[in-house]
């Protein structure tokens, strides 16, 4: 290559594997749940289905994700949706719920070595016995999250590499070495634990005071790191992974923040794994954190999806360096801005990979970015130790540009992989009927319905006699022990936020005598961690025979009627209500539900929007 930079004033810097090595490294991976951020992928058709799966992760074609972390779903909402845990009952089993089994499963076939791991954001109700808490009977929820692991070999053929004990909120050490010796009694010896996906404090603190508890945790993994560590962290000699980082928009910005900490996290924090929130952001944009995924496919009813750019900037460290790798310790910051690290298989291959993001291009949701200047300029990188004959004269210079990755390698076998241009990207059909009659459904959810509190699942009711054996049914029938704020009642949104004038109706079907409650809603306006104050248009119905209007999902506030153009209720075809005044919200999805946290079925569902 030519070079027309005047290269005299290059800065310089040795990389060299006589001095001892760095760290191993343990991979780049997406994050799966936390929550329900994979939802409306399993609803594309293929091909696309399996393109979107071969850009995350197929070796040599895109992102090349080296590691798996998945929600161990818990029913509750975990903010994006809720994901239905494989024990919705104490007596209950069944390891073919949701979609995060077939995702991994999914995965494993494209890379047989991907690292998987699992870690619980919430917990039936049952497990907390009614407390929302699950630590008050720390033996039962060890064996929920054992189950699930058994569960994941058995059923699935998955070999669950890491568990952690729950997503950002307090950790119990009682709790944590039951779960190592539940583990270690179910032949599950090779599964490591996490601790405590939260702050690098204080659970390095725990481990540095409590040796039976060091024993038990083999890595300690902190949440939106910012690239730094604490010094006492570096001294429990114990892996040290950014288990959850990005959440940012997935444009250029987003794609900047990305390649900065993944570089940075192992320059100014160590950190030898960072995992991204999330995978892939196939959850409806108006939900929290729209688009904080890897790559976009939001849009299954067209088949349209978005390779952005943090899959290329992933691909610039995954393509050319995988777990077992060592940094070498030759890394850092450069001189006029932006870091290099650099990295061997001990074998005489070697990968240099350099950011040089500026600030303004590389923020990323948090923590907040102090400020620093980045320029061009130009490097020359001196090879010493085994690499000095990798190229001619042992050292090689490069003019680098600002806003950049480069990635200098011995490894060939990196591709730009590619697809045929996916469909346009389109609306939510403006007409749209489900029946549910699915008698072997691959998936326990319906297209496109979103549950943002309560499970809803394919159901086969064998004592009904006529046309309703096959529903959708919500079955969580207990508050769970939960991660966000769910509503009192359940609720599944579907179809376009911003809808405004339409028609929805439902055929319904409580379980529960005289105190049940169902209900049917246009215009829901908040899913996710707000869900509970969503507004909306909600028409319920109960089982004592009375029905309610309202304009919220807490049944905080009905409707006064008016004569004009409002919206109108029917029940068996007759009206029940008409000329209630919709004072807003002006748009959001429809959704369906149940009064409280009960079994309730629902079937031929259908809207026309006007
Ligand atoms: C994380 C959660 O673990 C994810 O499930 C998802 O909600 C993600 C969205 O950005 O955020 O939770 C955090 C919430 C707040 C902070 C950090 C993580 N915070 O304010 O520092
Ligand atoms: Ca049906």
């Amino acid at each position: 290559f030519s070079l027309c930079f005047d290269l005299s004033i290059a800065e310089s810097y040795v990389l060299d594997d006589k001095i001892g090595l760095g760290r191993t490294f343990d991979g780049i991976g997406g994050l799966s749940g936390g929550g329900a951020t994979s939802r409306l992928l399993v609803n594309y058709a293929e091909p696309y289905r399996s393109q979107i799966l071969d850009y995350l992760f197929k070796p040599n074609f895109g992102a090349s994700l080296q590691i798996l972390k998945v929600e161990i779903g818990g029913d509750a909402q975990t903010t994006d949706g809720t994901e239905p845990s494989h024990m919705h009952y104490e007596n209950d089993e069944n390891f073919f719920r949701g979609y995060e089994w077939w995702l991994m499963r999914e995965a494993k076939k494209r890379n047989p070595n991907i690292t998987l791991i699992g870690l619980p954001w919430a917990f039936p109700g049952w497990v907390g016995h009614g407390k929302n808490w699950p630590y008050d009977f720390p033996d039962i929820t060890a064996s929920y999250v054992v189950s699930w692991i058994l569960g994941a070999e058995q059923y699935h053929d998955l070999n669950i590499d890491y568990v952690g004990i729950w997503n950002e909120r307090n950790f119990d050490s009682k709790y944590i070495k039951l779960l190592r010796y539940t583990l270690d009694k179910s032949g599950l010896e090779r599964v490591r634990i996490i601790a405590s996906d939260n702050l690098w404090q204080p659970i390095t603190y725990s481990l540095c005071v409590d040796q039976e508890l060091a024993d038990a945790v083999d890595v300690i993994g902190a949440h939106y790191p910012g690239t730094t560590t604490v010094i006492e962290a570096l001294k429990t000699q114990k892996k040290l992974w950014s288990s959850e980082d990005y959440s940012t928009f997935n444009d250029e910005v987003g794609g900047g923040c990305w390649a900065r900490i993944l570089n940075q996290n192992y320059v100014n924090g160590l950190m030898t794994a960072t995992i991204s929130w999330n995978l892939v952001a196939s959850y409806y944009e108006d939900l929290p954190f729209g688009r904080d995924g890897l790559m976009t496919a939001e849009e299954p009813w067209t088949g349209n999806y978005v390779v952005e750019s943090p899959i290329w900037i992933t691909a610039h460290t995954t393509q050319f360096s995988q777990p077992g790798w060592t940094y070498l310790q030759t890394v850092g910051h450069l001189v006029h801005g932006g870091s290099y690290v650099a990295l061997t298989d001990s074998k005489g291959n070697l990968t240099v990979v350099i950011e040089t993001m500026t600030h303004d291009h590389s923020v990323c949701i948090r923590p907040p970015l102090l400020p620093f200047n980045v320029t061009a300029q130009n490097v020359t990188f001196q090879l010493k130790g085994s690499f000095v004959s990798t190229i001619y004269d042992g050292s090689f210079t490069l003019s680098l540009d600002v806003d950049e990755v480069y990635t200098l390698t011995t490894i060939s076998t990196g591709q730009k992989g590619t697809y045929p241009d996916p469909p346009a990207s389109g609306p939510f059909p403006k007409v749209y009927f489900d029946d549910f009659n699915v008698a072997n459904p691959s998936f326990s959810e319906a297209p496109d319905f979103a549950d943002q509190t309560g499970v809803f699942e394919y159901y086969i009711n064998l004592t009904d006699p006529g046309p309703h054996v096959f529903t959708l049914r919500q079955v969580v029938t207990q508050m769970p022990v939960t991660w966000a704020t769910d509503a009192d009642q359940t609720i599944s949104v579907i179809g376009d936020y911003k809808w405004q004038n339409l028609t929805v109706m439902c055929d319904v079907f409580m379980e529960t005598v005289k105190t049940g409650g169902v209900f049917i809603a246009v215009r829901v306006d908040k899913g996710g961690q707000s869900v509970r104050s969503a507004k909306g248009v909600f028409f319920w119905v109960f089982a004592d025979g009375s029905y309610k209007v309202t304009n919220d999902l807490a049944i905080l506030n009905r409707f006064f009627f008016l004569q004009g153009e409002y919206a109108t209720g029917l029940l068996n075809g007759y009206p029940l209500w008409k000329n209630a005044v919709v004072l807003g919200p002006k748009n959001g999805w429809a959704a369906i539900g149940t009064h409280s946290f009960e079994l309730a079925q629902f079937d031929n569902f259908a809207v026309e929007v006007k």
